[in-house]
């Protein structure tokens, strides 16, 4: 079986998802597309990448990412850092001939994701986004019924995404909530995560209406490099920094084909963890998933006898997407790994097969596209705008 090396940039929360996900990936799925080899894992300093090296799998470690481009041994560049170097990483890495995984957002803005989706076409090099929750199975089998036509032609999509790490105004000024680093906030950090689905889902966008809002404005900075999503208090001395990003994106939505549909996402909704959702209405039903409740996928069919039609529960298992790699009876429970598992394999596949995956980095520069006509449209205030 073929190996693949792994250099990863970056050794935060994402560092540890795809790890794991490396190592566990052929457990699962066997026989693997591929083996990943967790080659060479690079940070900021010495001591960090050495110990995100042993904690991590990785047989090497360095202080400079450039060491990973330059290295032939090492076919797979894996993008877990901030946003803002993305670009200049994803660039070298095409040149150099890697395959390449980048986290999400594919970059701070659409130029930057231009550039990069640009860089892949040329060295034509495998290339994939971290828009995991499409793996979710309950996700793939909403998809699986939709192009089935199981609840006809959608009308409408309601997608939400609502965290609550950021609600507090002493959670910290990590770089989630500095432009020059992330880009946008709540929109580019969890919006694009709905829009992925949105799009896997229902399909191309055509218009949107938005409203961006930013309802903590300053925040204490943040002392130190690790970013501990909002758990750490900045405490009621602590010098305070400007919150250039939204709080909150809401924004309508035309679809291409003719659907219509919103988003919200926000990481200020006090009680909401990793609310994820969507309800879809079709002509002839309609489905709903909340990522709270991530094995369950409920699903309403119009052709049902009206005295027994409504809402029935599906857990997900063996007889569902991914069914065969994952647990062997439904309900055992999928888990944020079991999707970074499968984004996994679908990347190796997607290696194996010589073709790029889906979400790439097109797939990237289109979400973008549709972050730009958001602010497009909230600068001109929410008036529908052509993506
Ligand atoms: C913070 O909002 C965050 O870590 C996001 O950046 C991830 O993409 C999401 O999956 C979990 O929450």
């Amino acid at each position: 079986m073929k190996q693949y090396r792994i250099g990863m940039i970056g050794a935060g929360f994402m560092a540890k998802a795809h790890s794991l996900a490396y190592a566990t990936m052929p457990m699962f799925f066997w026989p693997a597309p591929g083996l990943p080899v967790r080659h060479k894992i690079a940070d900021l300093t010495e001591a960090t990448a050495k110990e995100a090296a042993a904690r991590l799998g990785f047989a090497n470690y360095t202080a400079n990412w450039k060491d990973l481009i330059d290295d032939p041994e090492i076919d797979i560049i894996d993008i877990v850092t901030p946003n803002d170097s993305h670009c200049e990483i994803a660039v070298a890495a095409a040149k150099a001939g890697k395959h390449i995984f980048c986290e999400k957002p594919i970059s701070r803005t659409l130029e930057e994701a231009k550039m990069m989706r640009d860089a892949v076409k040329a060295a034509g090099v495998r290339n994939m986004l971290a828009f995991n929750y499409r793996r979710t199975p309950a996700v793939a089998l909403a998809h699986k019924f939709i192009q089935e036509g199981a609840i006809g032609k959608i009308r409408t999509f309601r997608g939400t995404y609502l965290q609550d790490w950021s609600a507090s105004p002493d959670s910290p000024l990590s770089w989630r909530f500095q432009k020059k680093v992330c880009g946008s906030g709540a929109l580019g950090d969890i919006g694009t995560h709905v829009v992925d689905i949105a799009r896997y889902l229902v399909g191309d966008f055509a218009e949107a209406a938005a409203r961006l809002t930013t309802y903590i404005p300053e925040r204490p900075v943040q002392t130190g490099a690790i970013d501990n999503l909002g758990t750490v208090k900045g405490g009621a001395d602590a010098p305070k920094g400007k919150v250039d990003v939204d709080d909150e994106a809401e924004f309508a939505i035309r679809f291409a084909n003719g659907a219509t549909g919103s988003i919200e996402a926000t990481r200020n909704a006090w009680g909401r963890n990793n609310f994820i959702t969507f309800e879809i209405h079709g002509e002839i039903g309609s489905i709903y998933f909340n990522y709270e409740r991530r094995d369950e996928l409920q699903v309403c069919f119009a052709s049902d006898p009206g005295d027994r039609r409504g809402f029935r529960t599906i857990y997900t298992g063996p007889a569902h997407p991914y069914g065969d790699g994952l647990w062997p009876i439904p309900a055992l429970g999928i888990g944020y790994s079991e999707t970074k598992i499968v984004e996994c394999y679908d990347f190796f596949k997607s290696i194996a097969e010589g073709k790029d995956p889906s979400p790439n980095f097109d797939d990237g520069y289109q979400i973008e596209r549709i972050g730009d006509a958001v602010f497009r449209s909230n600068d001109a205030g929410g008036n529908w705008t052509v993506i």
